[in-house]
């Protein structure tokens, strides 16, 4: 792969940030505004990681994170407000109206849009953004002189650095980089998984719909007017290939309920993929000279939509530290900082589990589990505390 589109990698940078997904990204390109030099490697090439489909739920502080980036032009172009969502028991609606009840909205806007807007700003500027990065190693994490090496079309580099950050998700090689002993890892897997497909056809609503039926968690949501993305439950280790679209569309409809069903446009998927279900955390979130930021860290099963939000969760809370620790010599924004970022983290943890639990079929599940789901979604028709409580954790806190 020729990956000569980017600039040779210097020897040196002040950050090493491992994994050019949306927490990498970000925080490089918020570095670079405050003339920090960072540099990015991507294993992948550019038009892999342009192409992942993921999250579509921004919270208000990720959206002032990327308008303070300067990479919010579109976002606050084509951005889809919404100020509710609905949840669908067996059919009955409650909506959640998140304007009323905290005085906030969210964006639908798609993390591939946000990974996109976040590349051409790199390219604009030429920042070392670096795809192809191979067998990345990280060395030296426990003194004050780390460095990275890796090999990019075959020839072998190494950056000596300050700090190196890891962005490189749950699979990536810099918490793998980490003494086992030096870390606590709490998990929780699911026994299913969603199924996504993407269509271009309209969304059957303005806003989301989390549906929980007997057979299972469906959700509406979208991607833009034209542009609507769907997910069901499915077991754990099932195979798209089991899933034309004409069964998905009759799954998505039956568990929806008939309101729902009798809106949606039914159209061919564009794209059609199985994600898995997990809650993971590892801690604490550094390791000498090492930081490491968003799914590298932890894992929220994708209910409460809050992955790609902690995500930049923690590039806030790290970048504030670089930014003390680069110009006044102040360590203990960077010393704090993993007790910082795992108190958000934890309660997104709290909210996703929560979620999946009230809108998920669990197989050991019996008629008493199923009869609390519904106490629960009752319990939020009855009491608007309960409604603003649900608000709160979905809407994310005000930015600081
Ligand atoms: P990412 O997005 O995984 O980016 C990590 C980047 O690091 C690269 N990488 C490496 N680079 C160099 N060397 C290595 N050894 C490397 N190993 C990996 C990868 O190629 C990648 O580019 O992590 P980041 O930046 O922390 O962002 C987190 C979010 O992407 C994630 O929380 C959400 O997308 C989670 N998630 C969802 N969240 C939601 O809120 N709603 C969703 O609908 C939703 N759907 C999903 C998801 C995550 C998925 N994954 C990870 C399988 C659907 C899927 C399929
Ligand atoms: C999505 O549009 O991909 C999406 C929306 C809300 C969620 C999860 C995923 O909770």
């Amino acid at each position: 792969m020729n990956h000569a589109s980017f600039p040779d990698p210097p020897s040196r940078a002040s950050v090493v940030i491992v994994g050019g997904g949306p927490a990498g990204l970000l925080l490089s390109q918020l570095l670079h505004g405050e003339g920090i030099d960072a540099v990015v490697l991507e294993r992948r090439d550019r038009a892999h990681v342009e192409g992942r489909i993921r999250a579509g739920v921004l919270e208000r502080g990720t959206v002032q994170l990327l308008r303070r980036a300067g990479v919010a032009e579109r976002l606050d172009r084509e951005g889809l407000p919404h100020d509710g969502f609905t949840l669908a028991l067996d059919g009955e609606a409650l909506r959640v109206d998140l304007r009323a009840l905290t005085g906030a909205g969210v964006c639908v806007y798609g993390q591939t849009e946000v990974t996109r807007d976040l590349i051409a700003a790199h390219v604009a500027r030429g920042a070392p953004l670096l795809f192809g990065a191979e067998e990345v190693a990280l060395h030296g994490l426990d003194g004050a002189a780390p460095s990275v090496s890796f090999r990019r079309d075959g020839v072998a580099h190494r950056i000596d650095c300050d700090v190196v950050a890891g962005c490189d998700g749950f699979h990536g090689a810099s918490r793998a980089a980490i003494p086992a002993g030096a870390l606590q890892l709490f998990r929780r897997e699911y026994p299913f998984g969603w199924l996504g497909v993407l269509a271009d056809v309209p969304p059957c609503d303005h806003e989301l719909i989390y549906g929980n039926h007997e057979r299972g968690f469906a959700l509406a949501s979208m991607r833009s007017p034209t542009r609507s993305r769907y997910y069901v439950q499915v077991p754990a280790g099932e195979r798209v290939e089991d899933w034309p679209d004409a069964r998905f569309w009759d799954e998505a409809a039956l568990r929806l309920g008939p309101a729902a069903a009798a809106r949606i446009t039914r159209g061919p998927s564009i794209e059609k993929s199985v994600a898995p279900l997990r809650s993971f955390v590892a801690e604490p979130m550094r390791h000498g000279r090492l930081f490491l930021c968003g799914d590298a860290a932890h894992i929220v099963p994708p209910t409460g939509a809050k992955g790609l939000n902690l995500a930049a969760a923690d590039v806030a809370v790290l970048f504030e530290a670089l930014c003390a620790h680069h110009r006044r010599g102040d360590e203990s924004g960077l010393l704090g900082y993993s007790d910082r970022a795992l108190a958000r983290v934890w309660q997104a943890e709290r909210f996703s589990w929560w979620f999946t639990r009230l809108t998920h079929r669990f197989p050991e599940m019996d008629g008493f589990d199923r009869r609390l789901q519904r106490a629960e979604v009752e319990h939020l028709r009855l009491s608007e505390a309960a409604r603003r409580a649900v608000a709160e954790s979905y809407v994310g806190p005000a930015a600081p």
